[in-house]
């Protein structure tokens, strides 16, 4: 497998907890390396367009109230097989499924408060990482 790249997001409820660190070290742990990284709070409208995919879905608009509720951390890590081994780093949507060692495992909340974002495919990280990051952002 290619070295890639993949756009992850440490959530409202997780900035709140002060697990930017913790959280960051488990992708640092995993082999995934920090090539960008910047705090900010998201508006509905940025919400609303990042998750747009699930616009039909009865969680919608609480998904986009939780995530624009405190500021978040966007990051893109680079590394081997980046996007399946964040999926894996990250754990199961819903941390009841998820497996032990996992982010949401250890930090997770709920299904919807559940701590980390993470691309899923190539299309879908290179989209994310364009809609928070200018080339000049990532740093290699
Ligand atoms: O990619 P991932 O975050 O693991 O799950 P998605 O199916 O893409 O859903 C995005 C986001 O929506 C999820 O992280 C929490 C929220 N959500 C929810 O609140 N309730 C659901 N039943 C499914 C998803
Ligand atoms: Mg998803």
């Amino acid at each position: 497998m290619a070295i890639q790249r993949t756009f992850s997001i440490i959530k409202p409820d997780a900035t709140k907890r002060n697990l930017t660190g913790a959280i960051t070290a488990k992708f640092e742990e995993a082999g995934l390396r920090i090539v960008a990284s910047k705090r900010i709070q998201l508006t509905l409208a940025q919400a609303q367009q990042f998750y747009g995919v699930h616009a039909a879905r009865p969680f919608f608009d609480e998904l986009c109230e939780f995530m624009i509720s405190e500021p978040i951390v966007v990051q893109v890590l680079e590394g081997e097989d980046a996007i399946a081994k964040n999926r894996e780093v990250m754990g199961a949507t819903n941390p009841a499924d998820a497996a032990p060692g996992t982010i949401r495992k250890e930090f997770a909340l709920s299904i919807g408060e559940n701590s980390v974002h993470g691309s899923d495919a190539p299309e879908t990280a290179a989209e994310e990482i364009a809609f928070f990051f200018s080339g000049l952002e990532l740093v290699g």
